[in-house]
């Protein structure tokens, strides 16, 4: 049997929450534009999600503080904007939804990035697999007018460094020989899974770029990092990696926890908690296109016991100021009824609805009109 090579793409939009907003208002497009979640402690308090490239210029990132973008853009003509989740995540079901039209496998990976498994429609040939990705990059830009970075190599992880390795815009094709060298001078955290912790560690044992790590005795990284983790690291660095493209399978359930400073008996001391807690899991559940039926609250007592209370709803609950005064009020029955102290809280929601992907009876009516 004549082993064929996959042909893999994975596809990332640039600044996707900033292009949005791009989109919506062409007027943003030279000023700095920074996309933020405001905590809701008031003032500036919050963190920026993303930034378009002419923030970046600046030094703004993911994941900072509001404050400090502020600061990092003062005396500038710059945009900040509150983060419109649903807006995203409505241009990012279409998005997905184009994109998948040219697998032959689509595994959705965040809101804005995706694997295609495109072996069979390319038949193996990573010229045809470039024009592809062409007229994927073409047809985004046509319908939705944004932009996105592909890259295209014989597996996840190849496919993945290469999206990442020209953006905004780019286009990245690493054939299957070329693997191994094109990934040799990187980092080792360029490797998808290489966090600080990991990268610490190797950076210990004389381990600085990827090419090091592919001349590692697989044994020896196996008894440091496990035999799952040391062979997925001794693989990847020398560009192979069998981890399938797979269909996302549905999540049941969504949830969070939180150690209080200081155990408490009330509601109101627990609030600020629940508050954070019901925005971060919030944000996670709709940037996944999902709204939910029930909400439960579950504590740890400072004995080390959980208790719990839930509801269900018939109809899906959506939005944040939903989510929190629900969850309010079942802890409030909860510490009335149970007179304990809790020392942990947390916030499930399940009974999850796909809002993603599922047509409007509008859109319905309109696709089946002719
Ligand atoms: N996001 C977030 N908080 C983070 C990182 C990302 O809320 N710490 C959100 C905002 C991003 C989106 O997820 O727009 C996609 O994340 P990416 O890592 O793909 O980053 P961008 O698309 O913004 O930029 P890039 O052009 O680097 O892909
Ligand atoms: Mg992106
Ligand atoms: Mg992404």
């Amino acid at each position: 049997m004549v082993m064929v090579e996959r042909v893999i793409m994975e596809v990332d939009l640039d600044y996707f929450y900033a292009q949005c907003e791009e989109v919506r208002n062409p007027a943003l497009k030279d000023r700095p534009v920074v996309v933020c979640i405001y905590s809701g402690r008031g003032g500036d308090s919050g963190a920026v999600t993303t930034a378009n490239y002419v923030a970046r210029r600046y030094g703004v990132r993911s994941g900072m503080s509001i404050v400090r973008a502020k600061r990092l853009l003062q005396g500038v003509d710059a945009v900040f904007l509150k983060a419109d989740l649903d807006y995203y995540d409505e241009v990012s079901r279409r998005v997905m939804n184009i994109l998948r039209g040219y697998a032959d496998v689509f595994e959705e990976v965040s809101v804005d990035e995706a694997y295609l498994d495109t072996t069979d429609r390319v038949r193996g040939d990573y010229e045809e697999a470039k024009r592809l990705a062409l007229k994927i990059k073409d047809e985004i830009k046509r319908v939705e007018k944004l932009t996105c970075s592909i890259g295209i190599g014989p597996n996840k992880v190849i496919a993945k460094i290469a999206s990442d390795y020209q953006k905004p815009d780019g286009l990245t094709v690493v054939r299957p020989e070329e693997a191994a060298g094109f990934i040799a001078k990187m980092d080792v955290d360029k490797l998808p899974g290489v966090g600080a912790k990991t990268k610490k560690l190797l950076d210990e044992m004389g381990v600085k770029t990827i090419g090091d790590l592919a001349k590692q005795d697989p044994q020896k990284l196996v008894s440091i990092f496990g035999m799952k983790i040391g062979n997925y690291l001794y693989n990847a660095a020398n560009g192979r990696d069998d981890e399938p493209v797979k269909e996302r399978t549905e999540p049941t359930q969504f949830s969070r926890i939180i150690t209080l400073k200081q155990d408490t008996q009330t509601v109101n001391e627990a609030e600020g908690y629940i508050d954070e807690i019901c925005r971060d899991l919030y944000a996670k559940v709709s940037s996944q296109g999902y709204a939910f039926k029930s909400v439960g609250v579950f504590c740890v007592s400072d004995a080390l016991s959980t208790y719990s209370r839930s509801e269900t709803y018939e109809h899906p609950l959506d939005g944040y100021n939903n989510l929190k005064s629900v969850s309010i009020a079942l802890l409030a029955r909860l510490l009335e009824e149970e007179k304990i102290k809790i020392r942990r809280v947390g916030v499930r929601v399940s009974d999850l609805v796909k809002k993603r992907g599922q047509k409007t009876l509008y859109e319905y009516l309109t696709s089946t009109a002719e």
